[in-house]
């Protein structure tokens, strides 16, 4: 087992792993910019580092600064949390030289599934279904139209390199198709360095559904079920639920153990996301994450399992901690990512909270690095915290969520609360009624009022 890990990042997911460590006995260094010196996770590691200014690209993002960061400390493994260097290959091969351990899947992984076409490949040769559309990466020359005909409009184009929704364009007709593709492009070379596009069939109104997953680096690998994240606004997932409100314990199944095979085969190591859209009770594979993710603490709270003490125990060559069978979905859960921001135009709103109150209670919990007095900073993403609730059931669940929404008090910023308190009183929601594009349709209508 690791004897001290430094965190490579901030706020709550800092404190998430910081958390894991003390559990595990394990020392922890914390790293921080000039920006999150008052930090919690730098309150509560046993040891901290200044890495650099505010900038994410001279403090978080500063692999020297990291490694000079565990020479100092002597730390011998580092975890990378999400966003920042999580799904950085060259990171983890860097660490690898450097004779420290990366908490997270193997470079080569990382990378496969960084490269969308080479993801869906690899997906579609383990048996996974994908979503129709061409064979790899298409050149404007190409005979895009045949494949665009043959597969049906409307077609998207996306980047090889994009993920997230970046680098997308939907075609309706044959004449957009040609400017769809030469802008994706032309937008894909610039943002991503890699002008590699590929088609698919555009599904109109799909859930999005992901299923997390758990290898031992040794061919053992197990799903925990589901999180349904529909409910987005620019591909920034706002509500997370487990289980979805639209599968039944035999979907579940046939999807979880299909991608749980897939895993068994790449000899996966430790936590992993594969994102699928879901229409007319079909699974159509998207991308796959090779993070922990924001959400984790949905499967978490219906499964017992503590994701990020399961990350650092696997990679420190621990076995899984169950077998399939054993993986049991209790109740249901639901998150709401609470951010710093205007909850009608979601505009930032940095600055200090003067009042602060958590809500608390059975099966109420909430992962944030923020306290009273805390002074969100401008430089980074503008999450509060997250809240998250479990109940015996979905019913359960929205009434204990709407109970806690209530009692949740964050004064002196602007913060979305209040779309979270008009959410789960809407039918539409309380009846688990929605798809990718709902909530910004919901917002457009709240504008319209
Ligand atoms: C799609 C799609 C419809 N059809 N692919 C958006 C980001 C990335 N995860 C993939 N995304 C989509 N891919 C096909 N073939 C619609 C989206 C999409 C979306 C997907 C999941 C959650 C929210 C979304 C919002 C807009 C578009």
């Amino acid at each position: 087992m690791f004897d001290k890990i430094l965190i490579a990042n901030r706020g709550e997911i800092a404190l998430r792993i910081l958390r894991a460590c003390k559990e595990l006995g394990i020392s922890t260094v914390a790293v921080h910019s000039t920006a999150d010196a008052d930090a919690m996770h730098v309150r509560l590691a046993d040891e901290s580092v200044c890495i650099g200014p505010p900038q994410s690209k001279d403090s978080y993002l500063n692999i020297p600064a990291l490694l000079a960061a565990c020479e100092i400390t002597g730390a011998d493994a580092v975890h990378p949390g999400y966003g920042f260097l999580s799904e950085n290959a060259r990171f983890a091969e860097i660490l690898g030289e450097h004779n420290l351990h990366f908490i997270g899947p193997k470079a080569e992984h990382i990378r496969l599934m960084g490269d969308k076409i080479e993801a869906k490949k690899t997906a579609k040769r383990l048996g996974i279904p994908v979503v129709p559309g061409s064979d790899g990466a298409v050149t404007p020359d190409q005979d895009a139209m045949a494949i665009a005909k043959e597969i049906g409009f409307p077609v998207l184009v996306k980047a090889a390199a994009g993920g997230g929704g970046r680098g997308m364009k939907v075609a309706h007709t044959e004449a957009d198709l040609q400017l769809a593709l030469t802008t994706a492009a032309n937008e894909a070379k610039s943002a991503f360095g890699d002008a590699s596009v590929y088609l698919e069939k555009y599904l109109q109104k799909p859930r999005h559904i992901e299923i997390q997953v758990l290898g031992d680096g040794r061919g053992g690998a197990i799903h925990l079920g589901e999180r349904d994240c529909s409910l987005q606004r620019r591909h920034q997932k706002v509500w997370e639920e487990g289980p979805s409100p639209v599968l039944d314990a035999t979907a579940r199944a046939k999807i979880g153990n299909t991608v749980a095979k897939a895993m068994q085969e790449l000899k996966y190591i430790g936590v992993g996301t594969i994102e699928f859209l879901y229409e007319d009770g079909e699974f159509y594979f998207i991308e796959m994450n090779t993070r922990i993710q924001v959400e984790h603490p949905v499967t978490e709270m219906i499964t017992g399992i503590d994701l990020v003490l399961e990350q650092i125990r696997i990679a420190a060559g621990g076995d899984l901690p169950m077998t399939q069978d054993q993986v049991v979905i209790n109740g249901h859960s639901i998150e709401c990512r609470v951010n710093a921001e205007n909850p009608v135009s979601f505009r930032p709103s940095p600055g200090k909270i003067q009042q602060y109150h958590p809500p608390g209670g059975l099966g109420v919990r909430i992962d944030s690095a923020v306290y009273q007095g805390y002074v969100i900073p401008p430089y980074y993403d503008s999450l509060v915290g997250k809240l998250i609730v479990h109940g015996k059931s979905r019913v359960e669940c929205l009434m204990r969520l709407r109970r806690a929404l209530d009692e949740m008090v964050v004064d002196g910023i602007e913060t979305t609360l209040p779309l979270f308190r008009a959410l789960v009183r809407e039918p539409a929601i309380i009846d688990g009624d929605y798809h990718i594009h709902w909530l910004e349709q919901y917002l457009a209508g709240q504008k319209a009022d």
